[in-house]
């Protein structure tokens, strides 16, 4: 057995669950959900006055787009950019959700020469302070999963894509962001979030306690019947090239379903930082930071 995989530690870091029928039964996992959630409030949030609105937005929400991110010309260069490497197979993973066709290329794998206006989205300091205050800590972009991400649809399988139903991936705040390299149209499968869904309530507690005691799925499954109960509303996220959307992924969110040939692609970021032992991701960072500066 693997260190990551005992109960002790799963318990203080960022695994989804703890596999402990035992203690899920006495509360661990909603005890771990709301530990996490005060530590989050309680950290103190990097100051970049520059993206104020967009984090309010963010907090209130869960979740906040910005149309005409990027200036035209750097916008289509990085369209070009990604273009090229998505036809270059040695660039890009394919794997397949279901019936959709999810491949993307990691940016820390492509030679810095072939990235260099993807490279000026990833260092744009609006970015970066967004996904700062939206953490409530700092961090070097390099550490984040970066890639770019084409998701295409394909003709309807028996095994559906686990994607498109509703989920929280995790049971901490943590953030996704896409800025959309094609225009998102209802079939290409837009992003369908839950604003508001991103907060901790009695009612999600109580769902939280019900799945970590028999959990189906790592990421808890929605039913339409919480939704009402909490009385909130999917909003589908269809939006033109060049929109940024960044997400609270703890917050309720899916995939939608296309139309087959429906294809969308983005570049793609996900934080995914440890909610209890900060310390241990700037171990893990500077190992990635040594090793990029090293290739
Ligand atoms: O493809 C999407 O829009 C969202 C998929 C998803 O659930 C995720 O990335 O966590
Ligand atoms: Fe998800």
């Amino acid at each position: 057995m693997r260190v990551q995989d005992l109960l002790p530690v799963r318990a203080v870091t960022s695994a989804k669950l703890v596999n402990s029928p035992v203690f899920n039964r006495m509360g661990l996992q909603v005890a771990r959900t709301y530990v996490a959630r005060g530590m989050y409030h309680l950290r103190r949030t990097p100051r970049h006055p520059e993206v104020e609105e967009y984090v309010d937005r963010l907090r209130r929400d869960g979740m906040v787009t910005i149309e005409n991110f990027l200036p035209s010309d750097v916008f289509d260069a990085v369209c070009e950019e990604s273009r090229a490497l998505m036809d270059d197979e040695s660039m890009v993973q394919k794997r397949m959700h279901g019936p959709t066709h999810y491949d993307i290329a990691v940016l820390n794998r492509i030679p810095a020469e072939r990235r260099s206006a993807i490279g000026n989205f990833y260092a744009d300091p609006r970015l970066k302070g967004l996904l700062e205050c939206a953490e409530r800590r700092s961090f070097e972009m390099e550490c984040a999963h970066r890639c770019i991400e084409r998701v295409r649809q394909g003709e309807e399988t028996t095994e559906g894509d686990p994607e498109t139903e509703l989920h929280s991936d995790i049971f901490f705040s943590t953030h996704k962001a896409w800025l959309y390299l094609t225009d998102v149209r209802p079939q290409d499968g837009p992003l369908v979030y839950v604003p508001g869904s991103h907060r901790l309530s009695r009612v999600q507690a109580r769902e939280i306690y019900r799945h970590s005691c028999a959990p189906d799925t790592p990421s808890r499954r929605i039913r339409q019947e919480e939704l009402d109960r909490l009385g909130l509303a999917e909003t589908v996220l269809e939006c033109p090239r060049n929109t940024l959307v960044v997400a609270d992924v703890c917050g309720y969110h899916r995939r939608s379903v296309g139309e087959p040939g429906g294809e969308r692609m983005a570049l793609h970021c996900s934080i995914r930082r440890q909610p209890f032992l900060g310390f241990l991701d700037r171990i893990l960072d500077r190992r990635i930071l040594r090793e990029a500066a090293s290739a």
